[in-house]
């Protein structure tokens, strides 16, 4: 494995999610990393990924460098061609040349802008990262894929051992527009475990056709929930109208009584969650969130010593 980016990076996506579900049975440490150095660049807020990716690299013995991007260094152009005599200080080009030339393995979370789906689509800011970097890029999310939160959840979801779990993507609301890298992410990673998918949103909220392409798709969520195992939860905004948050008329908050319909299921969210926006308390509070959020260390550390392997 050369990049960590997309599930089309993986040569063998089962056998990456099986190597995470043995981390999760019997958490391993070793030294493949000795000597190696990993840099986690964040161009937008993380608390899990940090500290999950960082903790899986320790876990393999390699030095883990984190710039604080946003705060304590240079304002980043990332237009190219730019006269740059405004705010900006220093080009992504150069920033990408320095950082990684101290590095073996470069995290970093880039971000959805929300107003232009062909920039974002295009992954205008990663694939600089895979152009002038020079070394293994991993995302950590990016502005329409999440690869190592997807991993993380088909590995929580195999490890439920239910056959074919009725898995169901639900659409909550949330009070700000959000990206749909988690979505997406989810739904191209699916195919690699056995399970029955559905999807649920209210109208005006269809994620791409290129993830969506072939799955079942529902406006009714009481039906969609109904013999449920898995609930994955998250909230998006339009793909259609790009960025935009068209009102809806029901309330598609998760509750108890929403629950209730499914199959005794496990009720997952990549978090942050809103409480009681995206789903209530209650709901939270029985769920299998903090064991995803556990498990994200141990994806970390398959998709690292994947790629230590081949360096
Ligand atoms: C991000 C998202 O992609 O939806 C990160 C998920 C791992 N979530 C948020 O930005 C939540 C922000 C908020 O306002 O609650």
């Amino acid at each position: 494995m050369k990049n960590f980016t997309t599930v089309e990076d993986v040569p063998n996506p089962p056998s990456l999610i099986r190597n995470v579900e043995k981390l999760i049975q019997s958490s391993t440490q070793s030294n493949m990393g000795d000597g190696k150095t990993l840099g986690l660049l964040f161009f937008n807020p993380s608390l899990r990924t940090r500290l999950s990716t960082q903790k899986a690299a320790q876990n393999l013995g390699m030095d883990v460098i984190v710039p604080n991007i946003n705060s304590e260094s240079w304002n980043v152009e990332f237009e190219d061609g730019t006269v740059m005599d405004g705010t900006t200080q220093e080009h992504i080009k150069d920033t990408i040349k320095v950082v990684s030339s101290y590095c073996d393995i470069l995290g970093v979370r880039t971000f959805a802008d929300l107003e232009n789906a062909e920039n974002d689509y295009r992954e205008k800011v990663l694939s600089n990262f895979l152009t002038y970097s020079g070394i293994p890029v991993i995302s950590l999310e990016s502005a329409t894929l999440h690869p190592l939160q997807s991993l993380t959840d088909m590995a929580t979801i195999s490890n439920l051992n239910i056959r074919t779990p009725k898995v169901v993507l639900t659409w909550a609301p949330h009070p700000s527009a959000l990206p749909q890298a988690v979505s997406n992410s989810f739904l191209e990673w699916l195919p690699h475990i056995n399970a029955d998918p559905v999807i649920t949103h209210p109208e005006g909220y269809e994620l791409s056709e290129q993830f969506t392409d072939g799955i079942e798709i529902t406006h009714n969520q009481d039906e969609a929930f109904s013999g449920a195992d898995v609930i994955y939860t998250k909230n998006w905004s339009s793909f259609r109208h790009y960025g935009q948050t068209p009102a809806v008329e029901q309330s598609w908050t998760v509750t108890k009584e929403k629950m209730n319909l499914t199959n005794n299921a496990s009720f997952m969210h990549c978090l942050p969650i809103r409480r009681n926006v995206v789903a209530t308390d209650a709901v939270i509070d029985q769920s299998a969130v903090y064991r995803q959020a556990k498990n994200r260390e141990f994806a970390a550390q398959a998709v690292l010593y994947k790629l230590l392997e081949e360096l």
